[in-house]
């Protein structure tokens, strides 16, 4: 029988080529990794356990919120604001920063997490996931919304746990991407998928079509090249794929390549952008410029964004390296 690496094991092996490391923070994955198991196992009872449909009340996003929603969100805060590794929170669903209670230490990093992504998914039964990223932070002290407000380039770890026909955690410190899949039957997430690179090259695009009246310019122009196909200049034919569920879009990318868009639009002037920068766009242009492929708004690389809010919005357009470079190449042209 092969010996099968779990994610306790490598996040244990990782720590000892850090000579200075003091195990801190991959006590603090552990802990992630709990909140996340037990999200994959509400998920997966669904209606059985009676957690699908609407909660009937709006986040700071001035979405409407699923349960799922709000129990996944608890179950983060409740699962690491415990821990001593945390110095504080932040989350999608919350308007502040979420501090650690007095009874507990504190520690020196901060979490910013997307409990459920892609939740209008839940009620039928797609993928959806759990997005996260680590920053640091000053020791010994209680943060505020300020200390909160880092680029992306400074992110420690940024991960996502996708929910959907297995649950996989996809992972990286900086130094490469792999992704695990839980075994159900122990309970672990195994190593599956080690220093995954997304290809180069590309001709699958995701994108909400039904805002195409919306886009600038350069948007329009890429996306009328990619269905133009063949018969027009990118000579050779796309095929097109939206799941709505931005981890499960990300994943296909890096396993098998493409370009995801979610681009500036002119729907409602006060949110011109969907996505957001410290819940989204950052952890996933980590991910994503780890194994090899690039993020940006279309004009700057989105890790470089000094944010200005917690819940700033901001374009992404992400995945094969030479196809976003094009995209940016339409966005310097206009
Ligand atoms: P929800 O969490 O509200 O389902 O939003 C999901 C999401 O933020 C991201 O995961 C998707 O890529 C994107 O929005 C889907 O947006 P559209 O609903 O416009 O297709």
């Amino acid at each position: 029988m092969s010996h099968k690496i779990t994610l306790t094991q490598f996040l244990i092996e990782q720590q000892r080529g850090l000579p200075d490391a003091s195990g801190t923070f991959t006590l603090l994955l552990n802990n992630i990794v709990t909140a996340c198991k037990k999200i994959s196992h509400l998920v997966n009872r669904g209606e059985l356990i009676g957690v699908l449909g609407s909660a009937e009340s709006e986040n700071i996003q001035g979405e409407i919120q699923k349960k799922l929603d709000i129990i996944t969100n608890d179950i983060m805060v409740n699962e690491l604001n415990w821990t001593g590794h945390l110095a504080g929170m932040a989350s999608e669903e919350i308007d502040d920063p979420i501090k650690i209670p007095d009874q507990y230490p504190k520690g020196k990093y901060l979490l910013l997490f997307d409990p459920l992504d892609g939740s209008s998914n839940i009620d039928v039964n797609l993928a959806v996931g759990t997005i996260f990223s680590i920053l640091r932070c000053r020791e010994g002290i209680h943060p505020d919304v300020q200390d909160f407000l880092q680029k992306g380039a400074e992110q420690v770890c940024a991960g996502f746990v996708l929910y959907g026909p297995s649950t996989m955690m996809v992972l990286t410190t900086g130094h490469g991407v792999n992704a695990f899949t839980l075994d159900q039957d122990i309970g672990e997430f195994i190593l599956t998928h080690c220093n995954m690179q997304i290809p180069e090259t590309t001709s699958e695009f995701a994108i909400n079509m039904s805002n195409q009246r919306f886009w600038e310019a350069p948007v329009q122009r890429y996306i009328e090249d990619c269905v133009r196909g063949n018969d027009g200049v990118s000579d050779k034919n796309y095929n097109m794929r939206w799941i709505a569920s931005l981890v499960a879009d990300v994943y296909r990318i890096l396993t098998r390549g493409g370009v995801f868009l979610y681009p500036l639009d002119t729907r409602n002037p006060s949110k011109p952008a969907k996505l957001r920068l410290m819940y989204e766009a950052n952890p996933m242009g980590f991910i994503i410029e780890q194994a090899g492929g690039l993020c940006s708004t279309g004009r700057e690389r989105i890790l470089n964004i000094k944010p200005d809010s917690i819940h700033q919005r901001v374009p992404v357009i992400l995945g094969s390296k030479q196809e976003v470079e094009r995209i940016m190449q339409y966005h310097q042209q206009g």
